[in-house]
C-alpha cells in the first residue's frame, strides 16, 4: 500500500493526499513535521535528504517534492484522466502546477504564514497586506484562464488543479479581503463538491 508521510494541514501534504483521493488510491498516512517532528530524523532524511513533507513510499519507490509526487501518480495511476494523454493537454496542465509554484506561492506563503502561523500581536501587517495584493493580482492569470473553461487545464480535472486548488483553497479560508474573482469563486466551488478534495484539503487550517 502507498504511505506518505506528512502532517495534513500542510498544504504540500494537501496536494499529493487530494490526488490519491481523486484517483481512488488506498494510502496510509503517518504524521510528519512540525510539531510532530520526524524529519529531522536520520531515518526521515535517509528517504528525504531535504528534510520536509511530503515523502511517498509506492512499493519500494520513494519519492519527494510534492508537485513531482503529484505528476508521478497521475501518470502511473490517472493517465487519460489526472494527466492528459495529449502532449499539448499535459503540457497546459504541467504549466498551472509550475506556475502556482514559480508565481503563486512566494508571497501566498508570506500572507498564510503571517495570518495563520503567527499570533496577532507579531505580526507585520504591512508586509501581509504588500504579499496580499501581489497574490491576488497573481491570482487575475488564473481568474482570466477560467473564464472559458470549467478547469484551469480544460474541461475536466486534470494534475493542473491540483497545487493551484490547495493555494486558492487557503486563500479563500484566511480572514483577509480578497478582489472579486468570480471565475475562480465558481471553480473554488466546483473543487469543494469533490469527495477528494473535501477530505484532502478541506480541512482545519492549523
Ligand atoms: N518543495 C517542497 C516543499 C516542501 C515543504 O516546504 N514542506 C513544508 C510544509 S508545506 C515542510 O516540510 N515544512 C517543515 C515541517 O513541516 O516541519 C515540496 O513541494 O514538497
Amino acid at each position: 500500500m502507498l504511505r506518505i508521510w506528512g502532517r495534513v494541514n500542510s498544504v504540500n501534504v494537501k496536494k499529493v493526499l487530494w490526488c490519491m483521493g481523486e484517483l481512488g488510491l488506498p494510502f496510509e498516512r503517518i504524521d510528519a513535521g512540525m510539531e510532530h517532528g520526524v524529519v529531522g530524523t536520520p531515518e526521515y532524511i535517509a528517504m528525504n535528504p531535504n528534510s520536509r513533507v511530503p515523502t511517498i513510499d509506492d512499493d519500494g519507490f520513494m519519492l519527494w517534492e510534492s508537485n513531482t509526487i503529484v505528476r508521478y501518480l497521475s501518470l502511473k495511476y490517472g493517465l487519460g484522466t489526472l494527466c492528459p494523454e495529449d502532449a499539448r493537454q499535459r503540457a497546459d496542465s504541467d504549466r498551472w502546477m509550475d506556475w502556482s509554484t514559480a508565481q503563486l506561492s512566494g508571497t501566498f506563503r508570506e500572507v498564510f504564514w503571517g495570518m495563520v502561523r503567527t499570533e496577532p500581536a507579531k505580526r507585520d501587517m504591512a508586509f501581509i497586506e504588500k504579499n496580499r495584493q501581489a497574490t491576488a493580482k497573481t491570482l487575475d492569470t488564473a481568474e482570466r484562464a477560467l473564464a472559458s473553461q470549467p478547469f484551469i487545464a480544460g474541461d475536466h480535472l486534470t494534475m493542473g488543479d491540483i497545487p493551484l486548488g490547495c493555494y486558492v483553497h487557503l486563500w479563500m479560508s484566511m480572514p483577509i479581503e480578497r478582489p472579486e474573482h468570480p471565475n475562480l469563486t465558481a471553480w473554488h466551488k466546483r473543487l469543494l463538491a469533490r469527495p477528494a478534495f473535501t477530505a484532502g484539503v478541506n480541512t482545519p487550517l492549523t
